[in-house]
């Protein structure tokens, strides 16, 4: 069996999307994930400049030496543009390896360690009032576990809140739109949304919060200290994680579950976490941790250390890494929570999916391979928009982590 042609489809329905679409001389296609929020020429740039012309000829059975020889045949190693372009390969050529048996990717792993996968999802508001009442939406629609994010009175904006509830976007202008933060007034804030969401939900459902990599380690340590009453799933990205010794001053301090990883792209990048317990959910994907290939590695290590998966799902991963993780996470036996934000219908009319949405939980489908196909002709109609993510500063103009 041979490659024999690579496409690369970058559309926009909705927001900007990077694909790769494997053929072979079986006639069997495969289909991958190459998106990368605000960079997305890059990555596709780098697929067609340098890793095409070398996949050409191969066998695509071959998953594990095509890895290794992306990875340590480039010499120069890792990194977001990197890792997500080898994902695209790794999760085409699972999706041709899962066709070729006649098997939903999840038997192709190993087979079911579940029958749904648990999501959560992304409520949302201007203020507490409005977060509520999108907390209230989401248990109406079946969801067991929700994440809570409100604007915090002081600030004009914040990681978290749009306009469109259900579907947040956050990469909003070509050039990033700049925010102003405050630490002060956003741990004055913070416990009291979760103060009244208990209050008036009580405890049945799992909540969630994502800090989004905006506090020191001993600032992360006292807003995991006032969560506490609240019984947090989690808090996710308290601090950046580029210095994993900063966890250990968190958990000094706090009992509150701690999820990391979303921009995550190797297995190095989160060993001594991992390794030292410092955290409780690994959230590295399969589009930006280098595939299905890789990311088994990362949560068979995660399995030792009682460290569960917790997959970032932001509307940026598209659809065809959303059918790859739910195969993943049908699959691992320490998943713990998949994210689910949801797609808008243009997305998910250019990405036909198998996967579907019941009580609280997706499931992955039963088709060969991933279960997700991109509409090209559709696709078309979509052509690329420049799109970045904001930016933070702090009240006196410093730059600050968005
Ligand atoms: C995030 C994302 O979903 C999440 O947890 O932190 O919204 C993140 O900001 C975007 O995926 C960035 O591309
Ligand atoms: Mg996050």
């Amino acid at each position: 069996m041979k490659i024999t042609n690579c496409r690369i489809i970058v559309c926009c329905p909705g927001r900007n999307f990077v694909t790769l679409k494997i053929e072979t001389d079986q006639g069997v296609h495969g289909i991958g994930d190459a998106t990368l929020n605000g960079r997305e020429l890059a990555v596709a740039a780098y697929l067609i400049e340098h890793i095409v012309p070398a996949l050409i000829g191969r066998d695509p059975a071959r998953i594990e030496d095509i890895w290794q020889y992306l990875y340590r045949g480039a010499y120069w190693r890792r990194g977001p543009v990197t890792m997500s372009a080898i994902a695209a390969v790794d999760t085409a050529l699972w999706d041709i390896k899962g066709k070729m048996a006649e098997m939903p990717l999840y038997d192709v792993l190993g087979g079911k360690s579940r029958d749904g996968v648990m999501v959560y999802g992304h409520a949302n508001g201007k203020d507490v009032a409005e977060t509520l009442d999108e907390v209230a939406r989401y248990i109406d629609l079946g969801y067991k576990a929700i994440r809570a994010q409100s604007g915090v009175p002081g600030l004009m904006s914040t990681y978290g809140v749009s306009k469109d509830r259900l579907h947040y976007e956050p990469a909003d202008a070509a050039i990033p739109t700049e925010n102003v933060w405050s630490t002060a007034k956003y741990l004055d804030h913070a416990p009291r949304l979760f103060d009244a969401i208990r209050t008036r939900f009580g405890f049945e459902h799992h909540v969630l919060h994502d800090v989004h990599h905006r506090l020191t380690p001993i600032e992360a340590g006292r807003l995991g200290k006032s969560l506490e009453p609240y019984q947090l799933f989690w808090m996710e990205d308290p601090t950046p994680a580029e210095n994993q010794e900063g966890f250990r001053i968190i958990r000094q301090h706090t009992v509150t579950p701690i999820a990391v990883g979303e921009v995550f792209n190797t297995i190095y990048d989160c060993q001594t976490l991992i390794t030292e317990q410092l955290i409780d959910y690994i959230r590295a994907t399969v589009v930006h941790a280098g595939g299905i290939t890789h990311l088994r590695r990362i949560a068979n290590l995660a399995e030792l250390y009682h460290v569960r998966t917790g997959s970032h799902g932001a509307t940026d991963l598209s659809p065809v890494c959303m059918g790859a993780a739910l195969h993943f996470d049908t699959w691992v036996h320490n998943f713990g929570i998949q994210e689910y934000m949801r797609h808008t219908p243009e997305t998910d009319a250019v990405f036909p999916h198998d996967y579907r949405f019941e009580n609280g939980y997706l499931h992955a489908g039963v088709a060969p391979g991933h279960g997700v196909d991109i509409d090209e002709k559709l696709a078309a109609k979509y052509p690329y928009r420049a799109a970045a993510l904001p930016v933070n500063r702090l009240e006196d103009g410093s730059m600050w982590n968005w």
